[in-house]
Parts: C-alpha cells; structure tokens; sequence
C-alpha cells in the first residue's frame, strides 16, 4: 500500500512507519516537528536520545534497505501541501498522528489551549476537506481516544463507538436507535477529539469518506521490534508533568529513585496499551478498512485497565521506591471504574502483550539506562487544571 502517515516523527507515528515499511509498504511521512518544538518551549526532552529525522531515515536505509519519504509542513496551516501530496501521490490510506495530545499542556493556559484547538481541529478538517476535493477513495485511520467517553460506566462494557438506546415516541412506542456513544471529554485535548468524531461522522456521511477511528488507551512502553535495532532509530520517552503519561512516568521515577507521583487517591482507572501493540493494531486497521458506504468503524484500541494505585503499588513492590500520593492537579474523578470492550481487535487476531511480561524489561533497558538524561526539576506536573 501507499501510505501517508501524518504525525510520524511523533512517539506513536515513528514506530508505526518503521513497522509499515518494514513490511514493504511505501511510505511519505508529514511533520511540522511541533512536537520537538514543545520540548524546546518546556525545556525538556525525551529520556531517550531521539535523533533528527534526517539520521533516523538514514540510519533505516542503512538496517532495513529501505527508504522512507518525508515532508515537514504544517497540515493544520498548509492546506495547499496537503491537497498536491495527495493528488500527487495517490495513497491508498492516510494515518493521522498528528495532533497536540497532552491533555494537562492542553490546559496550562489559554494559550494552549487556543493551540490545541486551532491544530487539532483544523488538522482534521482539513485532512478530510483535501480527501473530498482531491477526488480519491483514501481509508483515513485517525488516532482518536478512550477519553472520548469520559471513564466511566454504565454496568456495561464501554461500546466501540456506538451506543443501543431506546427512545418513547409521541405515540409511546419504544423505538431502538444507535447512536454515537455520548461524548464525555475531561479535558480541552480531550475534547478536540469529541470533535473530531463529528467531523468523521459528517464526512462519511456526506461525502462517503472510509474512516476507521481508533479509541486508544494510555500507551506504554518505548521500543518496537524496528526501532530496537539501531540506537539512531530509537522511540522518544517522555517523562515531564505535561507529556509524561503515567505508567511510563512511574518506570522512569522507579529507576531514579523518585517516589512515585500518585494524583489524589490514585484511584482512577485507565486503559493501557503497549507501543509494540499500537503498531500491530495499525497493521490490521489498515487491512480491514470499511467497505465503501460503511459507516465510520470505531475500534476500542486497549488491552487492559488498572487503577493509577495498584500500578503504583505493584512498581513500588518490584522496586522498593516509596509512592507519593499529592494533591491532584486535574479536575477528575477521585475513583473510577472501567469495563472496555475491545473484542473487534482481539477477533483479528491480536495477541496483546500484557503489563507482566514488559514492566521490568522496559525499567532495566530504557529508564534505567537513560537515568542519566533525566532532569529532576521536570518531573512535577504543573499544569493546575482545578485554577480559576
Ligand atoms: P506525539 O506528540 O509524540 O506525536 C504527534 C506528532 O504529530 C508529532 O511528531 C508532531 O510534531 C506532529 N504534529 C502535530 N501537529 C501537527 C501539524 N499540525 N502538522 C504536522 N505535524 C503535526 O503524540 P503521540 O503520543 O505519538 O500520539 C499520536 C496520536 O495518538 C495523537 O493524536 C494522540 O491523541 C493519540 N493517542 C496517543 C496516546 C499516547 O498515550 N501517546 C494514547 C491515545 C491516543
Ligand atoms: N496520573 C498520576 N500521576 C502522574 C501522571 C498521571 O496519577 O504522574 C494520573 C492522571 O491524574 C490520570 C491518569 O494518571 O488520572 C492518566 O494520566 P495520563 O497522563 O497517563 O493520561 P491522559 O492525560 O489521559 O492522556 C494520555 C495521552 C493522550 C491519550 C490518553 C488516552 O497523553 O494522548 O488520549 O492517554 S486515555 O487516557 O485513555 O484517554
């Protein structure tokens, strides 16, 4: 296949093109680096030693034999660029990676959060604006969020995308409808996917755009079977209270001895994935696109739910570093439960690696060995979303 992977230089993308092409499909990757960029503005950096996207193409050349293309440009502002590269090069799918994805830098200030906004709205819109006028039959497969449906539940399994209700008519029949499952966002990134669901609905509606929407979990985990094989190819890790996601957080300050920074009670529940896994899910997305005229496919892209203690309690065990539980600094439920359903992926034939097998493989090969790069300073979360 053809693919355009939008966003892939970013923790999610890089490893996804690196598996794409390693299977032999022909890939252009689209980043304005905004990503690096943000580190640049937070001064910080990934704990790992990311390379520029110039050494990390090479050094693939070099170990795989082959090549990847890649364009750095804005898809949010560069709406031109994004339509010829499609009319120019035809593909048969495009990833889209690329949005602003932290949701505490997403509420630091209004700044970020008319940022997160502006980009991640108009990088949809105009992904599937250019699909539309370029003429081509092009299966979108956007990285969307189990935060979508906000966490919680409603004695049942959350549904992959669409929800069975029952409506009284006037007439006091009892009709049966499916409808997009609610939207419930916690926060300003959160919500600019809410958006984005209405934006795949409205185009496949209207102009018969294939999508498939995948609600992703909480990844964790560093390194790919591809990007394991040269130091210059390596995943970003990123640590820091505003991109650092929690379990990849608490490995690292398991490593340097940094008791473990435990929001409130720590009991909110969570979806998880790990990075190897997202890849594979990508894989199967890509070869089961809906068929024309279908509607949007939403997949529940996770493998298992833990509360934010209990992860901290089973690393603190393993590794005899003390837990912290602080005052929380978002706005969100002390204690949550989550039932997820995840079957459509597991039916195509994914065999997800669980929490048990990679913890202390990923804490010995990456956040221990990279201790060294860690500012201490960065740990704190200091995006307080609770301020007026
Ligand atoms: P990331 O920030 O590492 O990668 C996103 C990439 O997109 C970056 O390289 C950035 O430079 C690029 N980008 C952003 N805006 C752009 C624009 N306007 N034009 C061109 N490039 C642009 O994030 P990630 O962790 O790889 O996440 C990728 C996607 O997966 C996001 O949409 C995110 O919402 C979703 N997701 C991530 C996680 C996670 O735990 N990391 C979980 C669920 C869903
Ligand atoms: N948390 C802590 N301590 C920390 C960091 C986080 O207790 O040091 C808690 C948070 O308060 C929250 C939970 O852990 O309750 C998850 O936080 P997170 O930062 O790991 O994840 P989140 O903000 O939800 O965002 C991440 C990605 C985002 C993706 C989302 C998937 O950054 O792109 O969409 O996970 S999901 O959570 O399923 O919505």
């Amino acid at each position: 296949m053809k693919i355009v992977i939008l966003g892939g230089d970013g923790f999610c993308g890089w490893p996804t093109a690196l598996h794409l092409s390693n299977l032999g499909h022909d890939i252009i990757i689209v980043d304005n680096l905004s990503r690096r960029n943000i580190d640049n503005e937070l001064e910080t950096n990934s704990l790992t030693p990311i390379s520029p996207m110039s050494v990390r193409l090479k050094a693939w050349e070099e170990v795989s034999g082959k090549s990847i293309q890649f364009l750095n440009f804005d898809i949010a502002q560069e709406y031109d660029r994004l339509l010829n590269l499609l009319l120019a090069y035809k593909p048969d799918a495009v990833i889209h990676f690329a949005e602003q994805r932290a949701a505490p830098y997403s509420m630091k200030s209004s700044r970020q959060k008319r940022y997160t906004v502006d980009n991640n709205l108009n990088a949809t819109n105009n992904l599937l604006c250019a699909i539309v006028e370029s003429g081509q039959d092009i299966h979108v497969v956007h990285l969307g969020t189990m935060g979508v449906y906000g966490y919680g539940t409603a004695g049942m399994k959350i549904p992959e995308g669409y929800l069975d209700v029952q409506i009284v008519t006037d007439t006091g029949d009892v009709i049966t409808q499916e409808i997009l499952h609610p939207a419930h966002p916690g926060s300003i990134y959160h919500m600019t996917k809410t958006q984005d669901q209405l934006f795949f609905y409205y185009y496949n509606k209207n102009d018969a755009v294939r999508i498939t929407d995948l609600h992703q979990g909480i990844v964790w985990g560093t390194q790919t079977e591809q990007t394991k094989l040269d130091e210059r190819l390596i995943n970003r890790f990123d640590y820091d209270g505003d991109y650092g996601t929690v379990l990849n957080r608490f490995l690292m300050q398991a490593a340097i001895g940094y008791p473990l920074t435990v929001h409130g009670t720590g009991g909110q529940t969570r979806a998880f994935i790990h990075i190897q896994d997202t890849v594979r899910c990508i894989e199967l997305a890509l070869n089961n696109p809906p068929a024309s005229g279908e509607r949007v496919k939403i997949l529940n892209q996770m493998t298992e739910t833990h509360r934010v203690r209990e992860l901290a309690e089973m690393i603190s065990k393993i590794t005899n570093v003390p837990v912290n539980y602080l005052e929380n600094p978002r706005n969100e439920a002390q204690e949550n439960e989550l039932y997820v359903e995840n079957q459509c992926f597991l039916d195509l034939g994914l065999n997800p690696i669980t929490l048990n097998e990679g913890l202390m493989a990923e804490v010995q090969d990456i956040a221990a060995k990279y201790a060294d790069r860690c500012d201490r300073s960065k740990i704190p979360c200091q995006s307080n979303w609770r301020k007026k």
